[in-house]
């Protein structure tokens, strides 16, 4: 079997992947003449069109519009069963998925719905496709800081809904420490916390350094900058901490799919993990992330599977989901 072949039947799980950035044109489309919002666009080649991006921020600034369409709690349920039923089709068993509350509750969408329209396509996963998924609340860093605060409020009132909180969007001077007091609420609540580290954006050693130390964070997403400290490596090192990188997503922000640190990181042991980011927009679900990666870095089938046993290990899914995904791996 070729490695393509071994890729797209290996069981996989999935930790970095933003709900938002799943929202392909065929859907945007649908949800917008749905809720009679014009998007200025009508057809899905004219939509693709609007997809253009090669950094962080200009990435941003067409994914935060487009989620105008998004109004209903059936909304945000459909577009989530939408990427699951993507992801069962890939054979993701589990995946824990980020979310941008502020974001809605800013545009006037209830907390509410969001949350439980997302949680509804959660139940049904697990009901159609038989995989399992946790929701990550991220903390949108670029925007006001009271808007996190009534936010986590908010979803304290939702914690058995959520499995975390993260922190996403445009790193340039919003470091991690601004918000250790609401990670450590949540993780009051007995949430999780994982923090965003793009990779090679400004500062990336000293928010690198913050989330590790300050926060201590349970997973970094994309984190691969620790190879350019060595006390921060050998704490990802010793502690275990999953990193959630996705090539094809670097390869847009940085125009380097960091195929090469990553395998680097991966053959030293620590906790790597390969995912899709925003996969509408970047063009790759999970499996194209790890094809692309195969080939760059000349991935044998053996580090294929330890990428997924890295996966469930530092996944946040209960035991027996974990015992049932590594009974499924050998
Ligand atoms: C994101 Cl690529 C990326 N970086 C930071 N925040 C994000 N939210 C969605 N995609
Ligand atoms: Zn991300």
């Amino acid at each position: 079997m070729d490695l393509a072949a071994f890729t797209a039947a290996l069981p996989k799980v999935e930790l970095h992947l933003h709900l938002e950035g799943t929202l392909e044109p065929d859907l945007k489309l649908e949800l917008a003449r749905r809720n009679g919002v014009d998007i200025g666009q009508t057809t899905v080649e004219e939509v693709r069109a609007s997809y253009v991006f090669d950094s962080l921020a200009s990435f941003l600034s067409v994914y935060y519009p487009a989620m105008d369409v998004l109004v209903t709690r059936a909304d945000f349920r459909d577009l989530a069963m939408a990427y699951f039923a993507r992801a069962a089709a890939q054979n993701v068993r589990h995946a824990e998925v980020f979310f941008d509350p502020q974001v809605h509750v800013a545009r006037g969408v209830a907390l509410e719905d969001v949350v439980l329209g997302y949680h509804d396509a959660v139940v049904d996963a697990e009901r159609q496709f038989g995989m399992s998924a946790g929701l990550i609340a991220c903390l949108v860093r670029d925007l006001p800081l009271e808007g996190a605060e009534a936010v986590v409020d908010g979803l304290l009132g939702f914690a058995d809904r959520i499995v975390g909180i993260g922190l996403d969007s445009d790193e340039r001077g919003n470091p991690p420490a601004r918000f250790a007091h609401l990670f450590a609420r949540a993780r009051a609540a007995g949430l999780k916390v994982t923090v965003h580290c793009d990779v090679d954006q400004e500062d990336t050693t000293e928010h690198l350094r913050q989330a590790l130390e300050e926060i201590v964070v349970d997973r970094l997403d994309h984190g691969t900058n620790v190879v350019e400290d060595p006390r921060l490596l050998e704490l990802v090192r010793t502690r275990g901490t999953g990193l959630t990188c996705c090539p094809v997503s670097n390869a847009f922000v940085t125009g380097d799919s960091k195929a090469a640190v990553i395998a680097q990181l991966l053959r030293s042991g620590v906790r790597v993990t390969v995912n899709s980011d925003d996969p509408a927009y970047f063009g790759g679900y999970v499996t194209e992330n790890l094809v692309r990666l195969t080939q760059e870095a000349d991935l044998t089938p053996d580090e294929l599977v330890q990428l997924q046993r890295n996966a469930i290990e530092v996944s946040w899914a209960s035991g027996e989901v974990k015992e049932g995904f590594l009974a499924e791996l050998d």
